[in-house]
C-alpha cells in the first residue's frame, strides 16, 4: 500500500495550529540563545535511517512468534513497508537488505519501486550464522573463521555473492557480522580462529569495488556463549585495518556488555577515522534489540553528542551508515519503527543544542559542573517541536504515530495481505 501527499496532509489539520504556537515559542527561545534553528531543521531533514528488511515483521524469541498480521512476504512489500514509514517520518530513506533472504527476482522493478518511494539502497548484509538450503557445508562450527578450508571458502564466496547483488542495486558497503566463536573454554583456538577470520576477510575485501566499504560488527556473546571472534570494537579495529583503509568498525548499540562507554567507543574510533557504521537500538541486559530510546535515552544522547562532534571535527571519518536494528515481539513493528526513528531524530537534535565552544571553554577550566550543566541543559530541552517542523518541511506527519493509527494502516495491510503472511527470513 502506498500513502498519498494528501493523506499526510489531512491528518496533519488537526494539530497544525498547536504546532505554530509550539514551535514559534522554541524557535523564538533557541534564537535568542544564539542556535541557528533553520540549520537544525535541515540538518534533521538531511538525516536518513536505513531500515533493515528483516525488522518489518514480527521477531520473536527462540521461545515463540507472535505475528501482528499483515506482515510482507516478499521484498516488494518489504520495501512498501519501508514507503509508508518515510512517508509519514521522512527520516527512513533507505533500506538494508539481508542476503539470501531479499535476493531481488527483477533487479529493474526492485530499483523502480524503491525509488518511486524515495528510498535508496545501504549497506548489504551477509548470513553465515545459518545453513542455507542445500549448502555443502555447514556453519554449526563458524563460517569465516571455521578450522574446515571448505567451510570458510563458502563463507568467503557467500560474502563475494552478496556484494555482486548490492552492486547491482545501488550499494555501498557490505556488513559483515558473525556468529563465529564458541560455548565452551576449549572448543577453539583463539589465535587460530582470529587469523583465520582475518585472512579469510581479506579474501572478502579484494572482491570489494573501489567506491565500496565494509563495515565489521562487533558484539560480546550470542550465539555462542564462552567467546565470539569479533568480541569487541577492538577486535573489529585490528581486522579492519588488517584489511584496508576500506574496512571500517561498526557500532551496534546492543553489542556490548552492561555499562560500556559506548560515547567514548564512537569518539575515539572517529578520531582514527575508522567509525563506518551505526545501529541503532537500546537495550536493558544484552542485545534485546528494543525501541531505540525505550531504556536509556541520556546515553543515546551523550552518543550522538561525540557523534555531532566526529561529524564537525573529524572529516577523516566517512559518512556513517545509519541503521536501525531492532527486533519487535510486542509492538506493532512499524509502530515500533516510528518510535525508533523519533528518538534518534530527539537526541540528534538535542546534541545539536549543545554549545560546543562554550563546552571546550568549561572543559579548559576545569569546571566541572559547568560542562554537566551545559549537556544537561541541552538535554532537557524539548526538542519536538523541531522535529514536526522538520518533518513538515519535507510533507511528512506532525504526528506519524498518530497517522499511522489514524489512517488506519496496519488494517489495511491486514485486508491485503491477510493474516497468514511471515517476513522472509524470521
Ligand atoms: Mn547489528
Amino acid at each position: 500500500m502506498n500513502i498519498q501527499k494528501e493523506q499526510v496532509l489531512e491528518s496533519n489539520k488537526k494539530s497544525l495550529k498547536n504546532h505554530e504556537e509550539s514551535y514559534d515559542f522554541l524557535a523564538n527561545k533557541l534564537s535568542k540563545q544564539g542556535h541557528d534553528v533553520s540549520g537544525i531543521i535541515s540538518k534533521l531533514s538531511e538525516f536518513q535511517v536505513a531500515i533493515p528488511s528483516w525488522a518489518l515483521g514480527a521477531g520473536g524469541t527462540r521461545f515463540g512468534r507472535f505475528s501482528f498480521y499483515g506482515e510482507p512476504s516478499s521484498l516488494e512489500q518489504k520495501i512498501e513497508d519501508i514507503g509508508v514509514l518515510h512517508s509519514l517520518t521522512q527520516t527512513a530513506g533507505a533500506v538494508s537488505l539481508h542476503i539470501p533472504w531479499d535476493i531481488p527476482s527483477d533487479y529493474n522493478a526492485i530499483k523502480e519501486k524503491a525509488d518511486a518511494l524515495g528510498i535508496k539502497f545501504d549497506a548489504v548484509n551477509s548470513n553465515t550464522f545459518q545453513d542455507q538450503q542445500g549448502a555443502e557445508e555447514s556453519y554449526k562450527y563458524g563460517s569465516l573463521s571455521n578450522t574446515s578450508k571448505a567451510v570458510r571458502e563458502q563463507a568467503i564466496q557467500h560474502n563475494l555473492d552478496v556484494i555482486k547483488i548490492g552492486d547491482k542495486l545501488g550499494s555501498k558497503a557490505l556488513t559483515v557480522w558473525l556468529a563465529d566463536g564458541s560455548c565452551f573454554p576449549g572448543q577453539n583456538n583463539f589465535q587460530t580462529a582470529f587469523q583465520n577470520t582475518q585472512d579469510s576477510l581479506i579474501d572478502i575485501y579484494k572482491g570489494l569495488p573501489d567506491d565500496w566499504k565494509m563495515l565489521v560488527e562487533y558484539k560480546p556473546y550470542e550465539p555462542n556463549f564462552y567467546s565470539t571472534v569479533i568480541q569487541d570494537w577492538g577486535a573489529s579495529l585490528m581486522l579492519a585495518n588488517g584489511c584496508g583503509d576500506k574496512a571500517y568498525t561498526l557500532v551496534d548499540l546492543g553489542h556490548h556488555l552492561p555499562n560500556s562507554n559506548i560515547e567514548q567507543i564512537v569518539s575515539i574510533l572517529q578520531l582514527k577515522g575508522k567509525l563506518g557504521g551505526f545501529h541503532f537500538n537500546d537495550s536493558k541486559y544484552g542485545d534485546d534489540d528494543l525501541t531505540v530510546g525505550s531504556i536509556k535515552p541520556y546515553a543515546l544522547f551523550l552518543i550522538f553528542n561525540e557523534l555531532v562532534y566526529g561529524m564537525q571535527n573529524n572529516p577523516q571519518n566517512p559518512d556513517l551508515a545509519w541503521m536501525i536494528d531492532a527486533s519487535h515481539n510486542v509492538k506493532d513493528p512499524l509502530e515500533d519503527l516510528i518510535q525508533s526513528l523519533e528518538a534518534i531524530q530527539e537526541a540528534y537534535a538535542k546534541a545539536l543544542l549543545i554549545d560546543q565552544n562554550a563546552l571546550k571553554a568549561a572543559q579548559l577550566d576545569n569546571d566541572v559542573v559547568k560542562c554537566q550543566e551545559i549537556l544537561q541543559g541541552a538535554y532537557r530541552t524539548d526538542v519536538r517541536p523541531l522535529l514536526e517542523k522538520a518533518r513538515l518541511s519535507t510533507g511528512g506527519a506532525l504526528s506519524p504515530i498518530q497517522a499511522y493509527r489514524s489512517l488506519d494502516i496496519r488494517n489495511s495491510l491486514i485486508s491485503e495481505r491477510g493474516k497468514n503472511t511471515v517476513a522472509t527470513g524470521l
